[in-house]
Order: structure tokens, then C-alpha cells, then sequence
């Protein structure tokens, strides 16, 4: 799939939409989600072009790839959840219900998450 550069984060990344900004470095900008699912709910994603983690994964230098998982780290840290936990979640491509074409990494926290749990496959 090609990296489509009108989708959100793009323009998220180009400044034409606010976010609720936490950190940014070379390698990585966090934000909020807008539709929170846990006390804290940010959005990790790469400045580079990348559909999905799989694009990501298979195309990133090894430079981005230390840069974006040390951003993840440093944000999760910031917000105070080392100590009680928090989730990564990526979703990849249809099945995962990705919205947004820019690879990104939710981190969520805050409260006690539960185990995870996935919506029950429709009736044939
Ligand atoms: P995913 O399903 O993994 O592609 O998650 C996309 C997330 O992005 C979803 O939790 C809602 C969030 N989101 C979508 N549009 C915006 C936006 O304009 N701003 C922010 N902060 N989050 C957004």
C-alpha cells in the first residue's frame, strides 16, 4: 500500500491540525488520542513516511527504528507508568481495524487495563 501523505498524522506531522503534543524528538512525535480509552491514551508515531508497522519494520533505517522505540520508552516513562504498567498496541492493515495509515503505537495506562480482549468474530 502506498503512504497516502493527506492522511491525519501527515498533517498532524506538518502542523496543519493541533494535537495535544507531549514530546517530540528527531525521530518521533506523541500525542494524545482524541478518543481516549484509558486514563492516558497517546499515540506514538514516526516523523517518516510509513503506512504500518509492517512498512515500518521492513523499510525504516536502523537509526529510526532505535529512535521511534526509544521515543515510545521515554513517553511511557513521562507519564509515570513504568511502575503500575501500560499496553502497546499497533494495529496493522484491515483485520487489526487501523484507521489512520501512518504507522503509529497507542500507548495505554493509567488504571488496571485487564486482560486483553477482542470483539467476537461475527456469525457465519
Ligand atoms: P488505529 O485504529 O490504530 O488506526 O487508531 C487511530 C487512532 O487515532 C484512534 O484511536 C483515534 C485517533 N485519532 C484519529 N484522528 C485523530 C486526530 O485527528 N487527532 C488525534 N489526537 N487522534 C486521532
Amino acid at each position: 500500500m502506498a503512504y497516502d501523505p493527506s492522511n491525519i498524522f501527515a498533517r498532524i506531522l506538518r502542523g496543519e491540525i493541533p494535537c495535544q503534543r507531549l514530546y517530540e524528538d528527531h525521530w518521533a512525535l506523541a500525542f494524545r488520542d482524541i478518543h481516549p480509552q484509558a486514563p492516558h491514551h497517546v499515540l506514538v508515531i514516526p516523523k517518516g513516511a510509513y503506512v504500518s508497522f509492517a512498512d515500518f519494520a521492513a523499510e525504516a533505517s536502523a537509526e529510526e527504528i532505535v529512535g521511534f522505540t526509544r521515543a515510545v520508552g521515554l513517553v511511557a516513562g513521562q507519564l509515570g507508568l513504568e511502575a503500575g504498567g501500560y499496553r502497546l498496541l499497533a494495529n496493522h492493515g484491515p483485520d487489526s481495524h487501523q484507521e489512520v495509515p501512518h504507522y503509529h503505537v497507542h500507548i495505554l495506562g493509567g488504571r488496571p487495563l485487564g486482560p486483553l480482549v477482542l470483539r467476537p468474530a461475527p456469525a457465519a
